[in-house]
Parts: structure tokens; C-alpha cells; sequence
């Protein structure tokens, strides 16, 4: 293992258990132990963000960078991506991470033209491939970065002018083939700026069919390739643009649906665009999976009291359970995984700060997988669903679902039968039993 970047941190995050007062150990990752058939790891399956993790430099809106990250000195923009490449191999080793996951334009710099681009990417790429080799760490997930450059201003995909959307078409064919290079197991496609600010400039319409063309694109060329990846789209509502044609999880959903595109694609479900989209994290998971798509997760959150993509590290243990409740109960994620989409605060400036709230993410899903593996080992809930749907077991309900009976029989069937006795949907005492196994 490398000892170049963070020389702070001497060798792997250890796990220490729950009891250890070490802030750089885990108390609950224990990569190997087994919960139910699966060890911590094969659950959990967790990514760095390259952009937050490697590329952030603490800037917000209101000011430059607040950390000087040893991995950003270098004068040439491609020494420099190769600096933070070794780096990055180096975090990962060190913080014991199976995958990571990255854009295009994070790895490698953008060149003076697209070829220039490309050219920078297969480079790192082939960088990237011998690290890879060396580690055994692995690509959860590539992706292309298709809102930063001013060209994608007023779209990508659904840009207003054919040439934006096929400078984009040829970015993302880039992008498929650097991620298949490195034996990524997804891809995601994230509509940054796919979406509108006024309908006075704006055919909705035509907007969506041409995204859906684009992503028709897409998946012609994994066929022709044999990219063996799963393609992912990540819902947000909003930020950057105002209004996103992937809102949430059920409006993207449809859109696929629409657009002859659901069988090629699922969701990449990121908490804090579950919560900027007025839904719970474990709504939008629920949603995705009973679509039967629920394919990989952002694992982040936001503040409360912030209304935008704030992209902290998880540290809420309700959110983490009922996150890995609908994750346990769906078999786990296959091919997708729990990618920090997160970032340090930009008070945060030690690299020994990535460390902490790496472990501090981890920690919290590793205890939100065991408590809900608990909560389903004794059927803490599920005994309570079912009973309260009994009714459409037999009777009435069984003939409604089993389609004997229509308005009219129905009908018939109320006049004799009077008012429904209801039963309490007893919340409170659920959540005392949710408490019970949280605290
Ligand atoms: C931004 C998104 C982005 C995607 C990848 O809000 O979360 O980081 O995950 O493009
Ligand atoms: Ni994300
Ligand atoms: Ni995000």
C-alpha cells in the first residue's frame, strides 16, 4: 500500500467494535461478518465519489477553494489527474472500499477540443485499468459529466441545438467505452441540466423525445459493444435547472415506460434528491423497487433546514434502516451498490476529514443493515402489513381481486352489508417498535 498522500492514516481503517473510542475505526463495518446468508460487504457494496471525494475543493457559491489538497499542486492538468488517480487508489486502499465511481471530466481534464478530451480520457482510463489490477478495487459506475461546460447550458440531451445534443451523444459514447474499459458494473445517466426554466423558450415535448432518443442511442451502443453493465438514471427534482424531466423516482418511471426504454434501464436513487423532491429516501426506494427497479443508491443526505443538494455524509440511523429494510426485502442491489455522492464540509479541510466521514457513512448503513435484518429476522412489522390487509384474503375482497365481481354485484353486496368496522393503523406503537430496535 501506497504512503504518499495521507501519510496521517498508517495502514487500513481497522474495525475496532462498537465499544472502541479510535474515531478512525469502525465500530459496526465489519467487511466479513456475516448478516443473514451475505457478508457486511457483499450488503453493502460501497463506492467513493470521485468528484466529492478526490475533485472537491471546498467551494460553495460564495467562495473559492478552502482545501489544498497535496494531489492538486502539480502545474499540468494531466499531471495533475494522474497525481489525484494515485491518490485516490491510495484513499481507497486505506479506507478499505471495495468500488468507486466518477464522470468523465473528474478523472481527466477537458482537452482544447473533443478529441484532445478523449484522448486525455483514454489515458487515465489505461492508468486507471493498471490500478484497478493492482488493488483489486473496483468501478461500481461510470458516468459523463454533461453540465458543467457552458455548451450545456440550455440542455444536453434535450438541448434546443442538434450539435449540443451530438457533442453530448459523442461524450457519452466516450464515457461508455472508458466504463466499460474498466469493467464498470453500471452506468449512470444523471439529466444534470436535462430540464427547463420557462416554458416561453420551451417545447416540453419535443424536449423528452429527444431525450428519449438520446437514451435509445445509448442503448444501441451498449448492444453493439456488449457492455455487460446495468444502465442507471438518477432522479432529481430540481438544481440545476428548475424544472427536471427525472423528477423523482415515478415520473422517471413513466418516462422510460413512455419512451419504450423501462426494460433497458433502472433507478439510482440518491437521498437527498428524495428529500429536495418532497418524498422520504425510503419513499422513492419503495417506489423504485415495487417497480421491480431499484438498482443502486447515492448514499447522502441533506439538512433539514437547507432546501438544496447540501450532499452530506449519511449519519441519520432511521434513514439508513428503512433504507436497507426496502433494500434487504428486494434480495439487495445486484449489480449497484451505496456510492458516497457526499462531501465534507467546506470547513472540513483536513484530508484526515475524508476519512472521518467515510467511516461515519459506512458505520451508519453497516448499523441500518443489521437493525433491519434484526427488525425482518423477527418479523417486527411484516406480521402487521399482512393482517392489515386480510380483508382482501377472502370474501368480498378475494371476489374484487380475483375479478368475480364488478360495480353492480358490489353494489348489491354494500346495501346488505352496512357500514366497514375499521381497524387502528396503530403508528404510534409501530414507531415504538422501530425505537425499540433503533436505540
Ligand atoms: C448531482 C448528482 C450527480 C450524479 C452523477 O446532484 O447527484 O452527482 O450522481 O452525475
Ligand atoms: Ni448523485
Ligand atoms: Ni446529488
Amino acid at each position: 500500500m501506497q504512503n504518499k498522500y495521507f501519510p496521517q492514516i498508517k495502514k487500513q481503517i481497522p474495525f475496532s467494535g462498537k465499544d472502541s473510542k479510535d474515531q478512525l475505526a469502525f465500530k459496526y463495518y465489519n467487511r466479513d461478518q456475516k448478516v443473514g446468508t451475505k457478508t457486511m460487504s457483499e450488503h453493502l457494496r460501497f463506492a467513493v465519489s470521485y468528484w466529492h471525494t478526490m475533485m472537491g475543493n471546498g467551494s460553495d457559491m460564495f467562495g473559492g477553494s478552502s482545501f489544498n489538497r497535496e494531489w492538486h499542486k502539480a502545474n499540468n492538468p494531466l499531471d495533475r489527474a494522474k497525481d489525484t488517480l494515485e491518490a485516490a487508489f491510495e484513499f481507497f486502499q486505506k479506507l478499505g472500499v471495495e468500488y468507486y465511481c466518477f464522470h468523465d471530466r473528474d478523472i481527466a481534464p477537458e482537452g482544447e477540443t473533443f478529441a484532445q478530451s478523449c484522448k486525455n480520457l483514454e489515458s487515465i482510463v489505461a492508468l486507471a485499468k493498471s490500478f484497478q489490477k493492482e488493488t483489486g478495487v473496483k468501478l461500481l459506475w461510470g458516468t459523463a459529466n454533461l453540465f458543467s461546460s457552458p455548451i450545456y447550458s440550455q440542455g444536453a440531451g434535450t438541448s434546443p441545438n442538434a450539435h449540443v445534443m451530438a457533442y453530448a451523444a459523442a461524450q457519452v459514447k466516450n464515457a461508455i467505452d472508458a466504463t466499460n474499459e474498466l469493467g464498470g458494473e453500471n452506468y449512470v445517466f444523471w439529466g444534470g441540466r436535462e430540464g427547463y426554466e420557462t416554458l416561453l423558450n420551451t417545447d416540453l415535448k419535443k424536449e423528452q423525445e429527444h431525450m428519449a432518443r438520446f437514451l435509445h442511442m445509448a442503448v444501441d451502443y451498449k448492444k453493439k459493444i456488449g457492455f455487460q453493465g446495468q444502465f442507471l438514471i438518477e432522479p432529481k427534482p430540481k438544481e440545476p435547472s428548475k424544472h427536471q424531466y427525472d423528477t423523482d423516482s415515478a415520473t422517471t418511471l413513466y418516462f422510460l415506460k413512455e419512451y419504450g426504454l423501462l426494460d433497458h434501464f433502472k433507478l439510482n436513487i440518491e437521498a437527498n434528491h428524495a428529500t429536495l423532491a418532497g418524498h422520504s429516501f425510503e419513499h422513492e426506494l419503495a417506489v423504485a423497487s415495487a417497480a421491480g427497479k431499484l438498482g443502486s443508491v447515492d448514499a447522502n443526505r441533506g439538512d433539514e433546514l437547507l432546501g438544496w443538494d447540501t450532499d452530506q455524509f449519511p449519519t441519520n440511523l432511521y434513514s439508513t434502516t428503512l433504507a436497507m429494510m426496502v433494500i434487504l426485502k428486494q434480495g439487495g442491489l445486484g449489480s449497484g451498490g451505496l456510492n458516497f455522492d457526499a462531501k465534507v464540509r467546506r470547513s472540513s479541510i483536513d484530508p484526515t476529514d475524508l476519512f472521518y466521514a467515510h467511516i461515519g457513512g459506512m458505520d451508519a448503513f453497516a448499523r441500518g443493515l443489521l437493525i433491519a435484518q434484526k427488525m425482518i429476522d423477527d418479523n417486527a412489522f411484516g406480521a402487521f402489513i399482512d393482517e392489515r390487509y386480510n380483508s382482501f384474503n377472502s370474501g368480498i375482497g378475494s371476489k374484487i381481486i380475483s375479478k368475480q365481481v364488478g360495480l353492480e354485484e358490489i353494489e348489491t353486496w354494500v346495501r346488505n352489508e352496512g357500514k366497514p368496522v375499521l381497524q387502528s393503523g396503530r403508528q404510534e406503537m409501530l414507531e415504538n417498535i422501530l425505537n425499540s430496535y433503533i436505540v
